[in-house]
């Protein structure tokens, strides 16, 4: 593989899997034919992509077996790796938190004091303890963590929530976070040194911004009548000016514009009453700003 491609690392199997390969997909890159392999070689871009277990991913990416990795930021905070962390990617976002059974309340996080609480994440958890200066006894366990109260082996439990389905079934409920994470694009802290594979990288990534951009954002169309133009182009929150143009029909304007995704229900009853009709509202796959 000392063929000058960049390595990208990512999980082989997961969670974190499918959403990476989609990354990829938008930013124009083919991964074909992966399954049950340990590498592949990008149809388009000059990139080599390794199939790990997310919790090798840190390790490999400081040691330069990968130069560049997409893994949840709390196994590069756990494995304490030496790497850099790029850019948040937005996608497998979590809870690192403390679960206590149902019946039981905490007013404060000094109440962790002289409990034992079972984690995979102990070296993320020591840390939270340390700095709060709490004395607890953290017990490492690689899975299962949730069912360790009702068996007796610790109080309480740290562990990642995302729905809260899983605390709920062992009778545990949400306590303090500990951390917010999601997937994130970390790189080998020498890559700048080799500027080939630097210069590819620099691609790679405004590609992937421009994705990112665009996961937020949608394109609306819509068409209003011609004096309702000032109050229209206020209610529309533009990434830029609002492109118009002309209609066949002369008493009428076509308004199109990038809006943030989240703000389209909001501001669509007011487009309405406005006197904006034929609202289109489509997705976006790059944003090159
Ligand atoms: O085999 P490999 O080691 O590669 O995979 P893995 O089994 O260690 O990891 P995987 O695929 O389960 O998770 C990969 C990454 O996804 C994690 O490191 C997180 O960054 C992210 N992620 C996002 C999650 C969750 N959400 C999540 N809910 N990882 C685990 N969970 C588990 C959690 O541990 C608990 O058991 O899901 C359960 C809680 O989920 P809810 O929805 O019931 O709250
Ligand atoms: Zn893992």
């Amino acid at each position: 593989m000392a063929n000058g491609n960049l390595k990208l690392a990512i999980q082989k199997s997961g969670r974190l899997t499918e959403k990476s390969l989609q990354l990829l997909r938008i930013c124009g890159i083919d991964v074909e034919n992966y399954k049950d392999r340990l590498f592949v070689t990008a149809g388009n871009f000059n990139m080599d992509i390794l199939f790990l277990r997310d919790d090798d991913i840190p390790e490999y990416v400081q040691d330069g077996v990968a130069d560049i990795g997409f893994v949840g930021e709390n196994v590069v905070l756990e494995k304490r790796a030496d790497i850099e962390i790029v850019k948040k990617l937005g996608y497998s976002r979590c809870n690192l938190r403390i679960g206590i059974p149902e019946d039981e309340e905490l007013r404060g996080i000094k109440e962790l004091s002289g409990k034992t609480i079972a984690t995979s994440y102990p070296n993320i958890l020591k840390d939270f303890l340390d700095k709060n200066k709490i004395e607890a006894k953290v017990i490492q366990i690689s899975g299962s963590v949730e069912i360790t109260p009702s068996l007796g082996i610790a109080d309480y439990i740290c562990d990642l929530v995302s729905t809260g389905t899983t605390l709920k079934m062992n009778k545990l409920k949400k306590s303090f976070s500990i951390l917010d994470s999601e997937a994130v694009l970390i790189k080998n802290k020498n890559l700048y040194s080799n500027h080939e594979k630097n210069s590819l990288f620099i691609k790679l990534l405004t590609r992937i911004e421009s994705a990112l951009n665009a996961r937020n954002s949608k394109y609306l169309m819509m068409n209003i009548p011609k004096d309702a133009l000032e109050n229209i182009v206020e209610i529309i929150p533009s990434l830029k000016s609002p492109t118009i143009l002309n209609l066949a029909d002369e008493s009428m304007l076509a308004v199109q514009s990038v809006i943030p995704a989240e703000k389209f229900w909001e501001i669509n009853d007011k487009l309405h009453r406005a006197g904006a009709t034929d609202i289109l509202l489509l997705p976006i796959e790059n944003i090159i700003l």
